[in-house]
């Protein structure tokens, strides 16, 4: 078991189930574009490892399984690290052509802004059964009509509609052929695109809104036109797989991974005759564009001038900060082991010199000491010693609480004990 308490605390709180929370308002906002597929919104958060890894054809050394990255509760036992772990079961209950599946999903990640080791996720998924076509159409042409319902959006700008892909890596699947899954990949990708720009304009409405009531109008041209984008992905259950991200405050931001779903899964769930896709997202990615939410820890405050600011009943309002505590900014510094003082190293402590320094090392340590008093951590400068060729790097460590202002003895303190983790634990040398 590594799975601290601070984590199972998390599992009561069901944040896409309470009424008027940010997250729920995303989750119906999105279910109501999906209006023939079945809910499932309740389904408990302790799965077997057969549920979020075998039955989804996870090789036994991939890294998702490693205690790094997942919460066990005993060996077979996990917290879902998403919500593809319920995929093979709702296959096999057969209820609906198409489902979708919210839930609270749980791993440990990098520390910024927008990540969280507990999140939510909506699982969608649609089939088609070769076996009840109707008026003698192919399966593609079935699709395809089905495609044609979805309504088309011109205030998007898709860059990379079709990105090609690697066939070793995303390879037509045996039983498919390559018009089945070009007209399945276009129904998942426009019923993604659909759903992005429903966020989007109500986003848009809503900061147009809120900006002409407090401070006049704002020039059109400060509003981001919708960009996005799809990107080449790999996901072990579907082939092909992509990945739909959006331009956010200047980076692309990844809402969701996709792809036609592996054949194996729907045969192993007693649908072999059925083909379709899959897709999660991210719920916390897309309540944070939509309201305009600036940090995703966020959304478990219990602060009333939080969650007094989000109406289902409503139309929908852009997030006012209520108040920003400042922040507390501070640089560590240090020099990485050379392959000699790792080598040197070696003799001592076997452990600290096998380990190769890895960005995620230092996220994992920040979060361990700082908790949610850290909001961002990043490496901001790297230079290699023209002399020795030693590597140098430091990162800028954000410290801020979102309920009050830190002192500073606090924050001196918070970082004194990271730095002094970073050495003991990765061995490196503070500048
Ligand atoms: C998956 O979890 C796949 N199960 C998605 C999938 C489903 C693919 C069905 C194919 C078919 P991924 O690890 O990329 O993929 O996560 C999906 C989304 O969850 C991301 O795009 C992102 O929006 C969100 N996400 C991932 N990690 C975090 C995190 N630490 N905090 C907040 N959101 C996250
Ligand atoms: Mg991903």
């Amino acid at each position: 078991m590594n799975t601290p308490s601070t984590i199972l605390s998390a599992i009561p709180r069901r944040l896409h189930l309470q009424h008027n929370h940010p997250i729920a308002i995303t989750r119906q906002l999105i279910e109501s574009r999906f209006p023939d597929y079945k809910t499932y919104n309740d389904l408990f958060p302790v799965v077997t490892v057969g549920q979020n890894f075998d039955s989804l054809g996870f090789p036994p050394d991939h890294v998702g399984r490693s205690r790094t990255d997942t919460y066990y509760l005993n060996k077979d036992t996990v917290l879902r690290t998403h919500t593809s772990a319920h995929q093979a079961d709702t296959f096999r209950a057969n209820e609906s052509a198409g489902y979708l599946i919210s839930a609270d999903v749980y791993r440990r990640d990098a520390v910024d802004r927008s990540h969280y080791p507990v999140f939510h996720q909506m699982e969608g998924a649609r089939v088609w059964d070769r076996e009840t076509l109707q008026d003698g159409k192919t399966l593609a042409q079935t699709v395809w009509d089905d495609v044609a319902k979805i309504p088309k959006h011109t205030s998007i700008e898709v860059e990379d509609a079709n990105p090609p892909y690697h066939p070793e890596r995303n390879p037509l699947q045996d039983s498919h052929s390559a018009e089945e899954v070009e007209a399945i990949g276009a129904h998942l990708k426009r019923s993604l695109e659909d759903v992005v720009v429903t966020i989007f304009s109500t986003a848009k409405a809503a900061t147009s809104a809120s900006s002409s009531a407090s401070a006049g109008t704002i020039p059109a041209a400060a509003i981001e036109p919708l960009k996005v984008r799809w990107v080449e992905a790999y996901f072990p259950f579907t082939s092909p797989s992509w990945e739909l991200e959006v331009l956010w405050q200047g980076e692309w931001l990844e809402v969701l991974g996709c792809g036609i779903v592996k054949q194996p899964i729907l045969a192993v769930a007693g649908v072999p005759s059925k083909l379709g896709w899959a897709f999660g997202l991210g719920l916390e990615r897309i309540a944070m564009l939509l309201y305009s939410i600036p940090d995703i820890r966020l959304f478990w405050s219990t602060d009333s001038r939080f969650l007094s600011q989000f109406s289902s009943s409503q139309p929908l309002r852009r997030f006012l900060p209520y108040s920003k505590y400042p922040a507390c900014v501070k640089d560590v510094s240090f020099w990485l082991r050379t392959a000699a003082s790792a080598a040197g190293g070696r003799a001592n402590n076997a452990t600290a010199a096998s380990h190769d320094f890895h960005e995620n090392d230092v996220m994992e340590i920040a979060r361990e000491v700082c908790g949610d008093l850290v909001e961002d951590v990043r490496l901001v400068d790297e230079f290699v010693h023209p002399g020795t060729g030693r590597r140098s790097l430091c990162y800028r460590t954000n410290y801020r609480s979102l309920e009050r202002t830190l002192t500073n003895d606090e924050t001196n303190e918070l970082h004194e004990r990271f730095r002094k983790q970073l050495v003991q634990k990765l061995g490196v040398e503070l500048r």
